[in-house]
């Protein structure tokens, strides 16, 4: 059997903006993305998916909505990665750096697609109009999509 990894990923938007964080190491070095990461035992998604926001952008989700399901699998890798992505316009404090994230606004219409995840810019139409998405995705290496689904659904 394929090892599952269940990880969290979270946007905090205003009415023309969106928090990213440019990651300053491990697993996408380099690139900018949403603020997350493993599940902990004992914790539900939800809850990793707030004390990851916390830890890694220094501000308090609330109200978070559960809007994308991505899977991902690297050749030469039996690691499936399920990523569960959230999606907020609430929260208290304000976005800090700290070891793992540099966090940043940028406007919707302005992403720094070349700097993140190749298939970001493929969900990220979904999720900037408040669709509901679900997604798989096989890379070659960190760069390359050798083929993938993508599906806009009504519930996850
Ligand atoms: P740590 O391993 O640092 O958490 N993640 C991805 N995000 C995007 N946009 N595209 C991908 O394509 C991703 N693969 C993983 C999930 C890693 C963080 O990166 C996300 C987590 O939020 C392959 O704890």
């Amino acid at each position: 059997m394929v090892a599952k990894k269940v990880l969290s990923l979270v946007f905090v938007r205003d009415a023309s903006r969106i928090l990213l964080g440019l990651k300053k190491r491990g697993f996408g070095q380099g690139w900018w993305n949403g603020f997350g990461g493993k599940v902990e035992p004992g914790e539900t998604i939800h809850e990793g998916a707030l004390r990851e926001l916390k830890e890694e952008a220094g501000v308090t989700g609330h109200e978070l909505q559960e809007v994308g399901l991505l899977k991902f699998e690297f050749v030469g890798d039996p690691v499936l990665l399920e990523v569960h992505v959230f999606s907020t316009t609430k929260y208290t404090g304000q976005p800090s750096e700290s070891e793992e994230m540099k966090p940043r606004w940028f406007d919707v219409d302005d992403l720094p697609f070349s700097q993140m995840w190749a298939d970001d810019s493929l969900w990220f139409p979904l999720l900037l109009k408040g669709s509901k998405f679900s997604g798989y995705f096989l890379f070659k290496g960190h760069h390359e999509i050798l083929k993938y689904t993508l599906d806009e659904v009504e519930r996850l």
